[in-house]
């Protein structure tokens, strides 16, 4: 023991070490204070730059499991042992999942805990990116291929005894999203990692994510998705980042004898406390590593003291549970918004936790120099689900940091900008004001002096145009509401729409009067993009490895300068290549093949024209329209074969062989779209079992379409669908998503097909479809004069009706929506054209399939999927967050 001190005599340090990131005084500071013999061990150990030179050598470190795989080996092992309490002989699958995870996880923190502090240090701009909605999908393969160590990880696998595929299936997709929404917030902090910003996602940890889809007798059926069944590995859960949030309670003024002013006081009565878990969001070759801090509600240790001397206690500490309710599920609809009570709750908890935690980081650098925070801060609301920041932004500095009004508001608006997502009315938030007032009595009172002072604006600016007053106000009068949208509006500096159309629409539509109150220069667009790490080189790696041969790019660099694509133009008559080209599209649709026969035992058969529709069901969206036109060309070969026209006379005349692939969610009280997805399943059943059919068409519905699913889809595509009635579908994304992987498109001339086009050129893309201009008066029409069934249509409703696919009952409202109540979403003005477009199409895939080998006749549309890819460039989401960041943010990427 002689060398030894023994605990009592250690000398302690004399600052207190506190659970937050330090300033670089306070690093300097607290390192003087520890003592020399403590530091020495510290030193010798750490692997945080923060130590600068006296840290390990990299060799040495965790990180190095990216490069060594003997690192990676004893890692793992070490991992199986202690962290799973495992050993070589009962290690399966999952358990080799749980171990490579944490090892590559290890190595994330590093960067993740090194960025925090360089980005500390630098005391640069940072953006925080408020969603409700993550839809991230799998966590390892990104990883593995951010920081570029997959071989290596495979490589060790392998030696250990596992085959990489297998252990990456084993991890459940993070589905805290409900579709495009959720997703682009995933593809965009990606890119604020790979592009080398500062930039937080701030989101809710929902212990269920979006439901599990299953299909039975053709219906959906929801099952809960309990996606934290084993602990998350990806996750660092910050249990000592506490924040307390309150609800409902009272105010109370106060009059402040100093200042002579009245001060106003909240007083909660409901507190539940924000618990930080944080996943590190590496970027593609860069140690640039973000944080995306997601809240989990907890109780507090506070007692229902009445409730408990009245010996409830069992009650009481019900009620304390019951808090976790907050973040346990994620609600599951898609472009509807639903209104309930616990929704707003998630949404104050999850702004409340947010802003605190973006004001304390503030304050510990600069104090209350409020005039700073909008230069150091930048907050993006992706839609109108975070709009409460902006009140709790005033409440804060106005109750809490005592600003005058004017002042903070001026603070308010310069940090925060509101990204739209939708023209629809029935996704348009709007919260009663009896609710808002019981559960956010403060918030109340505060969005009504936000509106008096804006309409006094507005007056001031208009004089007498009482009807402008009444449309801007943020308050709905029947019955009595606050709309968010407007809220978001007033308490932004910017206001973006996703891609052109859309960011058009919303100035002459939905918002046209806010752009005479504040100018068209508030209004911009940002049109949406994907990640190309996740949807290029992790979806279809052998593509991606094309392309970095032809670009001669052996790093793929080409990955975060995606315009680099172009330089593929120049092997479009390149015949070797193109046969390469069309050889890894079979090879990946033979992968969608064997997904879909796993997963609806349907055999389809890869040479045949892939028709793919996945993504939300909607009755925008015009699923209807895909399977009613699916419906007629059965019956017009079952019409052909009767008159005796052989199959191979169809083939060559009519109709080329395809297989319709479906897939996607409906909100589960969403019964039109509940009808769709049935009808799309009974169809498939009597298609697919007609033996005179054969291979000439196929339907299937793949069930519970997610993420990981998707990286499969997109690649072994020939043709996708982006069908919705003209003006309606804000951008997509999933439309970016197939064409990147070299599939065409189908689709109207709405949202980012509009941009899709003008990149790729007209002739590599198959549109159709009235305008979004032609709506109004088409909708019009529909209701004064009826809606006219083309003869076409109306065959295939006579075989609905005729129950040839179930009884007739169960599709009598998706029918009758249509022919009698007005055919809001213009399927009967699109049919025909829709079908029109499909002629065109297959003569260009051509009329006798083919496969690896002999693509000669598919030369033209092998073209056009080279053509497409090599002009994707401008979809990437890396162009996205450089024009968020220097139109929006005013933020520059730090240099590395
Ligand atoms: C989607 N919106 C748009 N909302 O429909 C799509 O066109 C666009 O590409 C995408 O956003 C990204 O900009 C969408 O997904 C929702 O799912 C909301 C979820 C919460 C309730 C309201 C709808």
């Amino acid at each position: 023991m002689g060398d030894y001190l023994t605990p009592s005599t250690l000398p302690q340090p004399k600052l207190k070490r506190t659970n937050t990131g330090f300033t670089p005084n306070q690093i300097i500071a607290l390192d003087a204070s520890i003592p020399e013999s403590a530091k020495h061990i510290w030193y010798k150990n750490s692997q945080l730059t923060i130590l600068d030179s006296k840290r390990k050598q990299p060799s040495d470190t965790v990180k190095s499991v990216v490069d060594s795989k003997e690192k990676f080996e004893e890692e793992f092992v070490k991992h199986v042992e202690t962290s799973l309490g495992r050993s070589m002989y009962n290690c399966d699958d999952l358990a080799a999942y749980q171990a490579a995870s944490n090892t590559i996880r290890d190595a994330l923190i590093i960067d993740w805990a090194n960025t925090q502090q360089k980005q500390t240090i630098q005391d640069g701009k940072r953006v925080y990116y408020l969603s409700l909605e993550f839809l991230m999908g799998r966590a390892m393969d990104n990883a593995l291929i951010n920081l570029k160590c997959e071989n290596n990880t495979r490589q060790s696998l392998n030696e250990l005894g596992f085959n990489l595929e297998d252990v990456l299936n084993q991890e459940p997709d993070a589905a805290l999203g409900n579709g495009g929404l959720g997703r682009l917030a995933a593809c965009f902090v990606d890119s604020l990692s790979s592009k080398n910003y500062s930039g937080w996602g701030y989101g809710l940890n929902y212990q269920y994510g979006i439901f599990e889809q299953k299909i039975i007798d053709g219906y959906q059926i929801e099952a809960p998705d309990y996606w934290l069944k084993y602990s998350n590995p990806w996750v660092l859960d910050r249990n000592e980042i506490q924040i307390p949030v309150d609800f409902y309670g009272y105010v109370y003024e106060e009059h402040d004898p100093n200042t002579g002013k009245v001060k106003k006081n909240w007083n909660g009565g409901e507190r539940v406390l924000a618990v930080a878990s944080d996943f590190p969001i590496p970027g593609y070759n860069t140690d640039n590593t973000n944080n995306l801090r997601l809240w989990n509600a907890k109780p507090t240790n506070e007692f229902d003291f009445t409730k408990f001397n009245a010996g409830d206690y069992q009650q009481s500490v019900a009620a304390q549970q019951r808090a976790e309710s907050i973040t346990s599920v994620l609600y599951p609809n898609d472009n509807f918004e639903s209104g309930k009570e616990l929704r707003l709750k998630q949404q104050y908890f999850w702004v409340a936790a947010s802003l605190h935690d973006i004001v304390r980081r503030f304050k510990k650098q600069h104090k209350q120099n409020w005039k700073k925070f909008p230069d150091q801060v930048a907050i993006q609301l992706n839609d109108t689900h975070p709009t409460l920041a902006v009140v709790e932004l005033q409440r804060i500095l106005v109750d809490l940091e005592g600003l005058e009004w004017n002042e903070a508001w001026s603070i308010v608006t310069s940090v925060f900008a509101y990204t739209n997502h939708t023209v629809m009315a029935e996704a348009l938030e709007k919260w009663p004001v009896d609710l808002v007032g019981r559960l956010l009595p403060r918030h109340l009172e505060i969005i009504y002096d936000i509106n008096f002072f804006f309409l006094k604006e507005v007056e001031r600016k208009f004089p007498g145009d009482r009807d402008l007053i009444r449309r801007v106000s943020i308050i709905d009068e029947s019955p009595k509401s606050v709309k968010m949208a407007f809220l978001a509006i007033v308490g932004s500096h910017k206001v973006n729409g996703v891609a052109e159309l859309h960011s058009e629409l919303i100035k002459t539509t939905i918002f046209k009067d806010f752009v005479k109150v504040f100018g068209a220069e508030k209004f911009t667009n940002v049109t949406n993009g994907i990640t190309p790490r996740r949807w290029l080189r992790q979806a279809n790696p052998k593509l991606a490895a094309l392309i970095a041969e032809k670009l001669n790019d052996p790093e793929y660099d080409y990955l975060t300068n995606l315009g680099k694509l172009k330089q593929l133009e120049q092997f479009v008559d390149d015949e070797d290549f193109l046969k390469q080209w069309h050889a890894i599209k079979f090879d990946n649709k033979r992968k969608l093949a064997a997904l879909v026969k796993e997963l609806t035992d349907i055999d389809i058969d890869p040479s045949v024209l892939f028709d793919v529709q996945v993504k939300r069901i909607h009755e925008y969206k015009r699923q209807q329209l895909n399977i009613f036109a699916v419906i007629y060309r059965y019956l017009h070969i079952k019409e052909l074969l009767s008159k005796g026209v052989t199959i191979e006379e169809i083939k060559k005349n009519y109709y080329i062989p395809k297989a319709s692939i479906f897939g996607g969610k409906a909100a589960p009280g969403y019964y039109m779209a509940k009808t769709i997805i049935h009808l799309i399943n009974k169809v498939g059943e009597v298609i697919n079992a007609d033996k005179e059919i054969g291979n000439l068409l196929k339907v299937v519905f793949i069930p519970d379409y997610n993420v990981s699913k998707a990286e499969i889809i997109c690649p072994g595509s020939d043709l996708s669908n982006h069908i919705s009635t003209a003006g309606t579908e804000a951008s997509g994304t999933s439309n970016m998503k197939f064409a990147l992987n070299g599939g065409l498109i189908i689709g109207t001339v709405d949202g980012a097909n509009v941009e899709i086009t003008r990149e790729i050129g007209e002739e590599n893309i198959f549109l159709f479809g009235n305008l979004a201009e032609s709506v109004e008066e088409l909708r019009h029409k529909h209701v004064f004069e009826g809606v006219n069934v083309p003869e076409t249509l109306q065959v295939v409703f006579n075989a609905i009706e005729k129950e040839v696919f179930g009884p007739a009952d169960e599709f009598k409202s998706l029918i009758d929506s249509i022919r009698y109540h007005g055919d809001y979403y213009l399927v009967t003005d699109d049919f025909e054209l829709f079908l029109d477009a499909h002629k065109k199409l297959e003569k260009v895939y051509g009329h006798d399939g083919g496969d690896a080998t002999d693509r000669g006749h598919l030369q033209e549309w092998v073209k056009k999927s080279v053509w497409s890819v090599a002009n994707m460039g401008f979809f990437s989401s890396d162009r996205c967050i450089d024009e968020y960041a220097e139109n929006i943010w005013n933020v520059e990427p730090s240099n590395q």
